[in-house]
């Protein structure tokens, strides 16, 4: 009942000709591009046109990594969601660990991220996630709570209808270690029911709640078995394109 997305995020890489490469083998793998599934790429912003360009003919989606919660304004170097809607960019990461971390993005700032993404008619696929020292207090779950918590109490049904959230837990991401998917499933159980809790059951059923951290071909099927996780946000994965495939046809 709920579409499984597969989303790449490329993170800061990529250059033209590996872009091109990369976009032009997805594009030609016929099972990526099936209703049974929605994958999305998220190349660097000054890639996105070019990106734009090349998936123009297909059904894999084009995403967003950053942008600025306002429409427009004195905000050097930022660029606004309106902006990426003219370059067909459907879905924008918000609240990645990394721009939490390394940008000090905090959530009230990341409440205003996914505002501005909705009134730009762009999904925010808000990520959550606990740190390792937050891990091993035992305190994963209470954060996570706390981080969904904080955006979706303040948005209307309607809104939240148009969320996604991933689940990256911060000792997971680029580590080569994965959660397990019985602990994934937990987490995400406990972000689908915060949800219903904040805002309505039916809305928190279709929800689609990603996973991320270190997903690989080799990974990607168990936790796409677990009854709550409906897709992934790959990092290192997806600039490969054998490997984003395979995670790919797992999720179908
Ligand atoms: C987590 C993930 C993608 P990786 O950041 O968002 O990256 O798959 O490299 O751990």
């Amino acid at each position: 009942m709920r579409t499984p997305l597969v989303a790449g995020n490329w993170k800061m890489h990529g250059h033209l000709s590996a872009n091109a490469d990369l976009l032009t083998a997805l594009v030609s793998c016929a099972d990526l591009q099936t209703k049974a599934l929605e994958v999305l790429v998220c190349p660097p912003s000054i890639y996105l046109a070019q990106a734009h360009s090349l998936l123009a003919a297909s059904a894999i989606q084009l995403g967003a990594q950053n942008f600025h919660p306002q429409n427009q304004g004195a905000f050097t170097g930022e660029i606004a969601a309106p902006m990426l809607q003219e370059f067909g960019v459907s879905y924008a990461l918000v609240g990645h660990s990394e721009r939490r971390s390394l940008f000090a993005e905090d959530d009230t700032f990341l409440l205003a991220k996914c505002q501005a993404a909705l009134s730009a008619r762009i999904t925010p696929i808000l990520c959550v996630g606990e740190s390792l020292e937050e891990y091993e207090k035992g305190q994963g779950l209470e954060v996570v709570r706390a981080q969904v918590t904080s955006v979706v109490r303040a948005l209307n049904p309607e809104e939240v209808q148009s969320l996604v959230i991933a689940y990256e837990p911060v000792w997971a991401i680029g580590t080569g270690l994965t959660a397990t998917p019985e602990y994934a499933q937990q987490v995400h159980a406990e972000i689908r029911d915060q949800v219903a809790h904040w805002s309505e059951p039916s809305i928190a059923q279709q929800l689609r709640i990603l996973y991320g951290g270190s997903v690989k071909p080799e990974n990607a099927a168990a936790l796409f078995a677990m009854p709550d996780v409906d897709g992934a946000l790959v990092g290192g994965a997806s600039l490969d394109a054998a490997s984003f495939i395979a995670i790919c046809q797992a999720a179908a």
